[in-house]
């Protein structure tokens, strides 16, 4: 037994010394420690041997096992080291080889509307405020006096969540407007801009999935007056100081009176074009004095504090600020559309 050890502990180390690369290296050690391997094999017949004999040849073997995984540990680092060098001096970075050109991004013509609408508001003191896209139905249609019977609920109009509550994907940005309202003291004076959700059919003008950009200003003695100007300004600022702007009567549930804001376009000032289809007028918002049944359900004093809101599709005025006749072009990313503003 000690003959065969000391002989499987000399081949052993003569093959180690042998080996040439880390895939020999594993083979050796499977076939000298492996499961079936010529130590192991040995190791198991110690059980025959007499009670005198079994420590003396057991130390014996262990030494050997030992020894071996020493010679083992010795010759993987010496190969790691040797392919390590290897490719050291065989993989030369050729400096003289030109760079990978990085493709530059562009800012999405959305984003540059929804940024320049923003700043314009900063610029007049409002704060962003922006909020869940899964909403509660309260905050979506009831606390904005929507009755329980208004089409805007059904269910062919509106994304529904499934499972327990009334949750949807909010149809409007008006849901962060309450929020805020609940939580805080006027003065208030906020803009959501954001994505929202209605249950459309794709097409050149529609889409289940667009962005709204609403406003809401909450003080003492907040008039019409203090809506007309605000949303003058920003007409201004947005499409440029020659910009006049009109007002037409119209319904919404959360205002009231609620009118719609047009401006004179851009295109031809006013003199009709094909982006005004010849009316010389642009469509740009809703708006209107907050309903005061809106205001007291959320926890405002309707006899204390006025205010007024406005709502525009962002979609709408972008493709009205660049021309673009197809909704979807906007949705699609090609980046032959994109690089183009
Ligand atoms: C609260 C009270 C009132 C937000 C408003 C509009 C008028 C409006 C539309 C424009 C185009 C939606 O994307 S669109 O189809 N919106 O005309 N939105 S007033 O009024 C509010 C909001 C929140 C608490």
């Amino acid at each position: 037994m000690k003959k065969k050890l000391l002989e499987v502990k000399e081949k052993a180390l003569k093959s180690l010394s042998e080996v040439n690369d880390l895939k020999q290296l594993d083979d050796a050690r499977i076939r000298i420690l492996g499961k079936k391997g010529e130590l192991t094999g040995l190791m198991k017949g110690m059980g025959k041997l007499s009670k005198e004999e079994r420590p003396v040849i057991g130390q014996l073997a262990n030494e050997v096992r030992s020894a071996i995984e020493t010679e083992l540990e010795k010759a993987r680092k010496n190969l790691e080291e040797r392919a390590l060098s290897h490719r050291l001096n065989n993989e030369k970075i050729d400096v003289t080889m030109p760079g990978r050109v990085q493709k530059m991004g562009h800012r999405h013509p959305m984003s540059i509307v929804i940024d320049d609408i923003k700043n314009i508001f900063i610029g007049m003191g409002y704060e962003i405020a922006e909020g869940p896209e899964v909403e509660d139905a309260y905050y979506n249609f009831t606390a904005l006096n929507i009755p329980e019977d208004h089409t805007a609920r059904d269910e062919q109009d509106t994304f529904y969540v499934e499972g327990e509550g009334n949750f949807l994907l909010r149809t409007q940005t008006s849901p962060m407007q309450v929020r805020v309202m609940e939580s805080r003291k006027p003065p208030i004076r906020i803009i959501a801009p954001g994505r929202v959700y209605r249950s459309d059919e794709v097409d050149a003008t529609h889409s289940p999935i667009f962005h709204q950009l609403e406003g809401l200003v909450i003080d003492k003695g907040i008039t019409m007056g203090d809506l007309k100007g605000a949303l003058e300004v920003f007409a201004k600022e947005l499409l440029g100081s020659d910009t006049k702007v009109r007002f037409r009567p119209h319904h919404f549930p959360f205002t009231e009176p609620s009118a719609e804001m047009d401006a004179t376009c851009f295109g031809c000032g006013g003199k009709g074009c094909r982006i005004c289809k010849d009316s010389g007028w642009i469509e740009l918002l809703g708006c209107g004095m907050v309903h005061p049944k809106v205001l007291e359900m959320s926890g405002i004093d309707p006899s204390v504090y006025s205010g007024f809101a406005f709502g525009m599709g962002l979609e709408r005025v972008t493709m009205q600020k660049y021309g673009i006749n197809d909704l979807r072009l906007l949705f699609e990313n090609d980046v032959r559309f994109l690089k183009q503003f």
